[in-house]
């Protein structure tokens, strides 16, 4: 049988204002690890590993239109088609397997991934088309399907299962249960032909491959906006494979390595891990580049980042979502005490001069309004940090957050909007409500999200604190060392100038979703509609040449 894996990337940065005008449609590289997880398991365990065809994943890097993916898996013929489901893939990659099912009714139609409850209560309703849908590990119950297409075996013995007629029990996959496994190594050809493939064929010629790693599944916390471990558990599960031979054979070739644990540094093992992918040195364009650390050991943090230092990063992520302490519990997200943290990140940065920070904050958080926003930015403006990468809070089903009496404890409201993907969409805005309303446009440019915020605030409030942000990160871009008295003076003055124009945004927003029941992050210029990101960003622009009467893009 002819077996095929599609797991489309995410098309575009979500971050608020971190797009211009000419941002690039393809901006990354990315290898998604599941098809090299599940695809090594089954080559370990399953029993009819070779009388599989298996074709080159697609991860979207060039996709268009739907319909140039459905041509190429009808050529080629494939018999057993596999989706992994992301938030930011799930709407394209539903309608792809809708349409090869109506062309080709005999294909085995598998999708796992994460698939939130939602999807799973609606499945056999709304996704007809779909043979079998595994929720949380994949790895068993897939190991199990594929023997199942050539030998029967009884399928409600599979866990983690759902199809038409039946689900069966979540099962947790524990690694110590099987022989060592390795995701790359275990399928070397593969990777090398895959490799040869990617190079020829990026989606961003200037920029390199980056392959995401994961060694330590699963996350001890549960902050209320995540849904890592699919919001199923809490556990961690440590892989068992030789991950020093598997780096050292990546460490060949020209890939950025982004470890996807979630605390990376919360087992000492992680260090020797980062020392030895370091010590590889002979190839330089192989390079690893660590975005999520411990929440709770910073000492290690910083023992990290020290290591990482030396090897010449600069730029240090800092996952904080707010400064406040209140928010913090309100999210229940494990944290030290902010002053003794900052005092940490302001000794790390005297001993290198030449590091910098970039803090993540999600929007929308119960307990978070323009008064504490502005107090947190002008804690930043002293602490040389470069930018805040500002998320609006999605709704992730499953996590915590996914639950009315969450929601009613904490004043949160939920609201369905639209993002666009593309720099622009030659519509005007009305032209393309009535179309996202009829269903009638292309799901490659326009996504469907849900966020939820905590509506003590108004729209208008809400609006007024992603400006601001995006104000920062320009004037942080421009003067690193603007300082917070004078960023004080700006933001006061940031808004007044955009009052009038919140105050039309939501009333336009409220209307919106009144009449439509969503709301599209875009706006209308010259009869093409463009994403809010980009609009924001120009508004941003003009408050700044009033402010200081130059252009912001002069120099
Ligand atoms: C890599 C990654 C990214 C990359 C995206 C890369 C890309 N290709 O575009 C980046 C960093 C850009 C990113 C961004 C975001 N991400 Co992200 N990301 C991940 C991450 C860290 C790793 C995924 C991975 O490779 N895991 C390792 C593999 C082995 O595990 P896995 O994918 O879960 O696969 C297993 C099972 O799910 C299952 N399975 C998977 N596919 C299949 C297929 C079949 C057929 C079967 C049988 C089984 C199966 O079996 C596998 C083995 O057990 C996950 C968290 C995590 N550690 O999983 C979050 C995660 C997927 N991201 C998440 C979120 C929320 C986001 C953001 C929305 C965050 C934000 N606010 O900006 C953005 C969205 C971007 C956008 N434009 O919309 C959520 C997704 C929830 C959801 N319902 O999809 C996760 C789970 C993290 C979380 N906080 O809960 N992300
Ligand atoms: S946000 Fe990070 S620390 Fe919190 S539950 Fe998710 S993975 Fe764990």
């Amino acid at each position: 049988m002819n077996i095929m894996f599609i797991a489309l990337q995410a098309k575009k940065n979500i971050r608020i204002g971190s797009d211009d005008e000419n941002w690039n449609e393809s901006p990354v590289n990315f290898i998604l690890l599941s098809y090299y997880h599940l695809r090594s398991f089954y080559k370990k365990i399953g029993k009819y590993y070779d009388k599989y065809k298996w074709f080159p994943c697609d991860y979207g890097w060039h996709i268009k239109n739907v319909q140039g993916t459905v041509d190429t898996i009808l050529k080629n013929k494939i018999d057993v088609l596999c989706f992994s489901m992301y938030l930011w893939n799930s709407e394209t990659q539903l309608e792809i397997a809708k349409l090869v099912k109506e062309k080709n009714p005999n294909i085995k139609i598998i999708i796992g991934g994460h698939i939130g409850k939602v999807t799973l209560d609606n499945a056999n309703n709304r996704y007809p088309f779909i043979d079998y849908i595994i929720y949380g590990e994949g790895e068993k119950a897939f190991q199990m399907l594929l023997d199942s297409f050539y030998e029967k075996i009884d399928e409600k013995t599979i866990p983690n299962l759902l199809t038409k007629n039946f689900k069966t029990n979540y099962e947790f996959f524990k690694f110590e249960d099987y022989p060592p496994f390795n995701p790359i190594l275990d399928l070397k050809d593969t990777f090398i032909e895959d490799y040869a493939y990617w190079n020829a064929n990026k989606a961003n010629p200037e920029k390199g491959v980056v392959m995401f790693y994961n060694r330590v599944r699963g996350c001890p916390y549960k902050c209320t906006f995540c849904a890592w471990g699919g919001g199923l558990h809490n556990k961690v599960n440590v892989r068992q494979g030789d991950w020093k031979e598997e780096i050292k054979f990546l460490s060949n070739y020209d890939i950025i390595l982004i470890p996807v644990d979630a605390n990376f540094g919360i087992y000492e093992e992680d260090i020797e891990f980062l020392k030895y992918a370091l010590s590889l040195t002979k190839n330089s364009k192989f390079r690893i580049f660590i975005q999520n650390y411990t929440k709770l050991q910073k000492e290690r943090v910083f023992r990290i980042w020290e290591e990482e230092y030396q090897y010449g990063k600069k730029i240090f992520r800092v996952s904080l979502q707010s400064m406040h302490e209140q928010v913090l519990a309100n999210i229940d997200r494990p944290e030290i005490p902010w002053e003794k943290h900052k005092k940490m990140l302001i000794d790390f940065k005297e001993k290198h001069n030449d590091i910098c920070y970039e803090v993540e904050i999600i929007h929308g958080l119960p307990g978070m309004n323009i008064v504490n926003t502005m107090k947190m930015l002008l804690e930043f403006a002293d602490m040389h940090i470069k930018s805040v990468l500002t998320f609006t809070w999605r709704l992730l089903e499953n996590s915590p957050a996914d639950n009315k009496s969450y929601q009613e404890k904490h004043n949160l409201k939920v609201y369905e909007h639209r993002e666009i993907m593309v720099t622009k969409i030659n519509k005007n805005l009305d032209d393309l409500y009535n179309d996202v309303a009829s269903d009638n446009y292309n799901v490659i440019e326009i996504t469907k999200e849900n966020s939820i915020y905590d509506s003590t605030i108004t729209f208008n409030e809400y609006l007024k604190i992603l400006y601001l942000m995006v104000m920062n990160n320009l004037i942080l871009d421009k003067y690193p060392n603007f300082g917070s008295s004078k960023l004080d003076k700006f933001f006061d003055f940031t808004l007044k100038y955009i009052e009038k124009i919140t105050k039309s945004q939501s009333n336009d927003w409220e209307e919106k979703l009144k009449q439509y029941g969503f709301i599209i992050f875009g706006f209308s210029h010259n009869n093409k509609t463009i994403p809010f990101d980009i609009y924001c960003r120009k508004i941003c622009k003009n408050v700044y040449q009033q402010y200081f009467g130059e252009p912001y893009d002069n120099n």
